[in-house]
């Protein structure tokens, strides 16, 4: 099966949850990294240069021999399906969808404040975030890790919702938000020990030491390392 995983050069959980969980299994995948200028040719064309398309010219995409799906919930259950992190069972099976349906409206909420321009409004907006919304989504997450006998998300081995929320609590915990503190993920100890102990994964170290940006200082938005425990 020939597998491509078309983003940005940049470790969001959008993408890295499909490419990490194949990594994580050994499959092979062509690990495409787009440039800005790729990106203006594909809104206009729907497709990239070499012909691929994108369906909805945004990304991720994921390229199976040479069919694009797009749309981060279905690639992560199509890359979960092939890399043994996804459920066969129909309930657990919903039960990964849901977390990874709530990190989407978690970087939904987020991508929000990223939009505006006013500086006050933003900074108003950051404040909610912080105060409120991602400690109110961050205590649902707790009560589900909470509910279940093993430290991860469903079931008792890691699936690819625990990669979706790892890679997304990196995001936040690398504090390149500006006025989002990473401490606002403190409070929350099962979150933190997916994190960690995800993060403690040799091949996540692995996978970490050759695709993430080194560059401690980088207060870039989307240009991150992420911490190796919070
Ligand atoms: N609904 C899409 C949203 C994907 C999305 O927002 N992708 C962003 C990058 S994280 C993108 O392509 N942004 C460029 C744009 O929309 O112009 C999904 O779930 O994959």
């Amino acid at each position: 099966m020939d597998l491509k995983i078309i983003y940005f050069d940049m470790p969001f959980w959008r993408a890295e949850v499909a490419r990490l969980s194949l990594f994580m299994a050994n499959i092979d995948f062509d690990d495409v990294r787009i440039t800005g200028d790729d990106n203006k040719f594909l809104k206009e064309h729907g497709k990239l240069k070499d012909g691929t398309s994108i369906p909805f010219r945004q990304l991720p995409v994921l390229v199976i021999d040479g069919q694009s799906v797009a749309q981060s919930g279905g690639i992560a259950r199509i890359c979960g399906k092939l890399s043994g992190m996804y459920p066969e069972d129909m309930v657990e099976a919903g039960k990964v969808d849901q977390i990874i349906d709530t990190v989407t409206d978690m970087n939904v909420m987020l991508n929000l404040s990223m939009r505006e321009n006013d500086p006050i409004i933003k900074k108003q907006m950051r404040a909610d975030l912080t105060n409120t919304d991602l400690p109110r989504y961050f205590g649902y997450l707790e009560e589900i890790i909470d509910a279940n006998s093993s430290h991860w998300f469903v079931g008792d081995t890691v699936t690819v919702a625990d990669i979706a929320v790892w890679s997304f609590l990196g995001w936040i915990a690398q504090g390149v938000l500006d006025d989002i503190p990473p401490e606002v993920i403190q409070p929350f100890v099962g979150l933190r020990k997916v994190y960690n102990e995800l993060g403690e994964h040799p091949l996540v170290g692995q996978w970490k030491k050759k695709t993430y940006s080194h560059d401690e200082s980088s207060s870039d938005e989307y240009n991150y390392d992420i911490p190796d425990r919070i």
